[in-house]
């Protein structure tokens, strides 16, 4: 099947020529890369739409100093293709940015993907069309197509948040947000540099910023928690001995609660001693756990307060252990309102140390917020702190920022916008109500940011894949989620999560991190197993909760 119908394209006017396609998918990250890959086997007429000037998503804008992904990189790779498992190289336990977006760069070229992916192409709007049938999407620079199914892998962390700062037009400094970070890169040596936000940007960036900064100051607005990742770089021989036990690792992710082999606890502390209580949160913490391992020390750790706060205080110790400055442990050891694990847990490499190099800074920004910048740097209600540059790394506008950006309008011209105007509803996480043909990859309502992503995203796409395979030879034409299923959905995963300590940390997995964001726990917190099953169940059931006509 020709790959890219351009029906008009040899009118000349492009800005005005309709594309026709099979399927158009929005944005070349993990989610649109395999999408395409897949559609393609299937026989589909497919094109990618990505914004960037590169393929990448996450791993193309997020080149802030210090980025590198969190999950570990034998398990934040694709798993399809077990020739491209043994072919890649991977540097370090951690990968880092560059070596992230250089192993997505390779499996387009490997799977001669490229010529089906367009860059500079912004989608701004998509709307459907319902008695053709079809998807109308245009991209901010005019071009429009047309296309059957509509695949949304836009990501979940794809709106950078900076905040509305007052006078930031009068800074006589340059500004940055971890989101958006110039391609060559910035030289921080002998400046005074003002860092705002401390998630996972924030904690990755501060080591190393303060490597070159003369003086770095980071405004705090909630202490969050962080644990060492002990990364380290690969030897040939633990690579090689790795890579041979790879479908076991893939085996075991799958049926992890994240989708990543964590070492899971499965008994409760209340089924421990003192001793191996103790001995558990010592080996999560120390070289042979590290990470998100901490995040499984007992079985009841998310959904018990008294368990939770054992992990809590045990990392806060650590905090003061490292930090030599009283004042400053104080300010960086999270509160008590915050469970463990409530915000996305951060991972780092010398975080907490850092903070006892005389030149570095923490501000407290709850107690005394940042008004606004001036000429020469940033000012609170206490004071001015004069800086030569100011990095924000305030986060995105998580898991539907990404779809309300674009003007979407489903069946009837319903806007999606004006839908979830309450929080994001879907249907798996993969599907929503009144808008027909169009799928999510890894969307609000999914397993997603709390886990493994690539995991989530294959199996998502794999999923889509099934079903239009399926609709294709039955002659389905519109496949949508009813309203009903979409209700249960949203009931269940709200359910879900209120068994949890989630929904009590203002965490932008609650849209808390955004004024004026309703509030509601934006992922299927019961793990990847589970989920698997729920979407395998439905599947089997003649895709129960769909209408298909
Ligand atoms: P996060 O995790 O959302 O962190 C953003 C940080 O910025 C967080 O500490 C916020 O404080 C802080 N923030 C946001 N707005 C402000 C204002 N106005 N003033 C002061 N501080 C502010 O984003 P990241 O980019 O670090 O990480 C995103 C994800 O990428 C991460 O979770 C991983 O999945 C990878 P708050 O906690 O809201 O008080």
């Amino acid at each position: 099947m020709q790959d890219f119908d351009c029906e008009n394209a040899e009118s000349g006017n492009m800005e005005n020529s309709v594309k026709k396609l099979d399927m158009l998918v929005v944005g070349a990250g993990f989610s649109g890369i395999y999408q395409l890959y897949k559609a393609r086997e299937a026989g589909l007429s497919v094109r990618v739409l990505e914004a960037g000037d590169g393929v990448g998503g996450t791993w193309f804008w997020n080149r802030y100093p210090g980025a590198r992904c969190d999950v570990e990189s034998l398990d934040y790779s694709y798993s399809f293709c077990r020739e491209l498992e043994e072919e890649w190289q991977w540097s370090e336990r951690y990968a880092p940015q560059a070596e992230i977006l250089k192993y997505m760069e390779h499996v387009v070229d490997r799977f001669a993907l490229k010529d089906g992916i367009q860059l500079n192409a912004r989608v701004s709007r998509a709307v459907f069309n319902d008695d053709r049938l079809l998807w109308t999407v245009s991209t901010e620079s005019g071009e429009v197509f047309e296309c059957t199914y509509l695949v949304m892998a836009t990501g979940g962390l794809s709106i950078p948040q900076r905040p509305q700062l007052k006078g930031l037009d009068d800074f006589k400094g340059r500004w940055y947000h971890s989101a958006q970070w110039p391609k060559d890169g910035v030289d921080f040596t002998g400046q005074r540099v003002a860092l705002i936000g401390t998630g996972s940007s924030g904690v990755q960036m501060v080591p190393i910023i303060a490597e070159q900064a003369a003086k770095l100051t980071v405004f705090q607005r909630t202490a969050n928690f962080s644990v060492p990742a002990h990364n380290v770089p690969f030897t040939e021989k633990a690579l090689a001995a790795a890579k041979a036990r790879y479908p076991d690792r893939r085996a075991m992710g799958r049926e992890a609660i994240t989708g990543q082999f964590l070492n899971a606890n499965t008994k409760t502390a209340a089924e421990m001693t003192e001793e191996e209580q103790r001995a558990e949160l010592e080996y999560r913490w120390k070289g042979a756990g590290g990470g998100f391992r901490m995040l499984r020390t007992f079985a009841d750790q998310m959904s018990n307060l008294e368990t939770n706060k054992m992990v809590a205080d045990f990392a806060r110790n650590r905090i003061r252990s490292v930090v030599k400055d009283s004042a400053k442990a104080d300010l960086l050891c999270p509160k008590d309102d915050l469970p463990f694990g409530g915000k996305r847990l951060c991972v780092d490499s010398r975080y907490y140390e850092t903070f006892n190099l005389e030149h570095v800074d923490i501000v407290d920004a709850a107690a005394h917020p940042v008004i606004e910048a001036t000429a020469h740097g940033l000012r609170t209600d206490q004071c001015e702190y004069k800086v030569d540059a100011i990095v924000f790394a305030t986060g995105f506008d998580a898991m539907s920022g990404a779809l309300k950006a674009i003007d979407i309008r489903g069946s009837c011209g319903k806007s999606l916008r004006e839908k979830w105007e309450h929080g994001p509803t879907s249907y798996l996480g993969l599907s929503i109500a009144g808008f027909p043909n169009m799928f999510v990859v890894a969307g609000p309502g999914s397993p997603s940011v709390l886990s493994n992503m690539v995991h989530s995203i294959e199996t998502h796409v794999d999923w889509i894949m099934r079903l239009l395979t399926q609709a294709r030879a039955t002659g389905v034409q519109r496949i949508e989620a009813t309203q009903a299923a979409e209700d249960g959905w949203v009931q269940r995963c709200e359910d879900e999560a209120n068994k949890t300590l989630y929904p009590r940390a203002n965490s932008w997995y609650m849209g808390a991190n955004i004024a004026g964001k309703p509030r509601v726990f934006m992922a299927f917190v019961s793990g990847v197993p589970l989920y698997r099953r729920i979407i395998e169940d439905v599947a089997s059931n003649n895709y129960q909760g769909f209408e298909m006509a």
